[in-house]
């Protein structure tokens, strides 16, 4: 296949500039470098313009509620663990609606790969301030500025037990895919926070923001979680690549039900007097 393949007929109505169309670029690159056809993948998405994305690609999707794409990834990876599930999110859906979600999908290592797309606002509702905005920025929901600190979703993911923890800039296409194939591949909760800008909404943190504030991990060890800690509470310039990595069963592998095969494989016929036997 080539990426092309995976598009709809649906017009692309994304701003132009927007990190969204980069990061749709790299994720097709992904499918296709692993030899994903659509059919063997679903995406969940949330509510955002990075959940506009179930328009446009051709895979099997499923738009749900706000903060909610990570419980119905867990949902059908659980219903079918030979789907290779993921969830796309923003960084308000993900951290601000859907936090406990993502503490608890990675306490558990369920086998999901989420993707978030962060430009650090509320894109979709016009640019009020999210959990990534810096304190002191203004938007319509914080005219004079933000009170709160920002949210650090890497150290958080972190802490909650997350397997796979890592962050890319989408404005290099070619890392960006490559961490996504590394996320898809990871056998757990896999986190990447995808740093997007919205060129309509956050004027601050645009292309040359990230040029200028990010740098490419090297010679950092991935297994060692302190060193990973450390890394992920850099703030100066943010750190790309795999901050943590940690290999551990999968919460799918957990459940015995599953050992014989995804729950869709499964009869549907039910031995009824075996079940009242257990009432007698
Ligand atoms: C529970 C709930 N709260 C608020 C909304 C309104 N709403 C829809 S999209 C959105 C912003 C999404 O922002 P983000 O998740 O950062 O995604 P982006 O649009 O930036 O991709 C909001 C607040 C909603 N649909 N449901
Ligand atoms: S509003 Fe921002 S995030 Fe949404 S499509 Fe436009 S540039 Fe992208």
């Amino acid at each position: 296949m080539n990426p092309e393949e995976f598009n709809t007929k649906e017009e692309v109505t994304w701003c132009p500039g927007c990190g969204n169309h980069s990061i749709f670029m790299a994720l097709k690159q992904a499918l296709v470098n692993l030899n994903i056809a659509p059919d063997q993948v679903i995406i969940a998405y949330g509510i955002g313009c990075h959940g506009h994305e179930v328009n446009y690609l051709r895979t099997n999707g499923f738009e749900g509620l706000h903060g909610r794409p990570v419980p119905v990834a867990e949902g059908i990876k659980l219903a079918n663990n030979e789907l290779n599930v993921i969830a796309v999110s923003g960084d308000g859906d993900a951290y601000g609606e859907g936090l406990s979600h993502m503490i608890n999908a990675a306490r558990g290592n369920h086998n999901v790969t989420y993707l978030v797309h962060d430009n650090r606002v509320y894109g979709l509702t016009t640019g009020q301030t999210s959990p990534t905005s810096a304190k002191g920025t203004k938007s319509k929901s914080t005219p004079e500025g933000a009170i709160d600190e920002p949210i650090n979703p890497m150290a958080m993911a972190i802490a909650a037990g997350a397997t796979f923890v890592a962050r890319t800039f989408a404005g290099n296409i070619q890392l960006t895919t490559e961490l996504i194939m590394q996320a898809i591949k990871h056998n757990g909760f896999a986190l990447l926070d995808i740093l997007q800008p919205c060129v309509s909404f956050n004027k601050v943190n645009n292309f040359q923001w990230y040029m200028e504030h990010t740098y490419k991990l090297e010679n950092h060890n991935p297994a060692d979680k302190v060193a990973a800690l450390q890394k992920a509470l850099e703030m100066e310039k943010l750190p790309l690549g795999v901050l943590y990595k940690e290999e551990k069963p999968s919460y799918e592998e957990q459940v015995s039900e599953l050992s014989e095969g995804p729950l869709t494989k499964k009869s549907l016929e039910v031995d009824k007097e075996k079940i009242m036997e257990e009432f007698l």
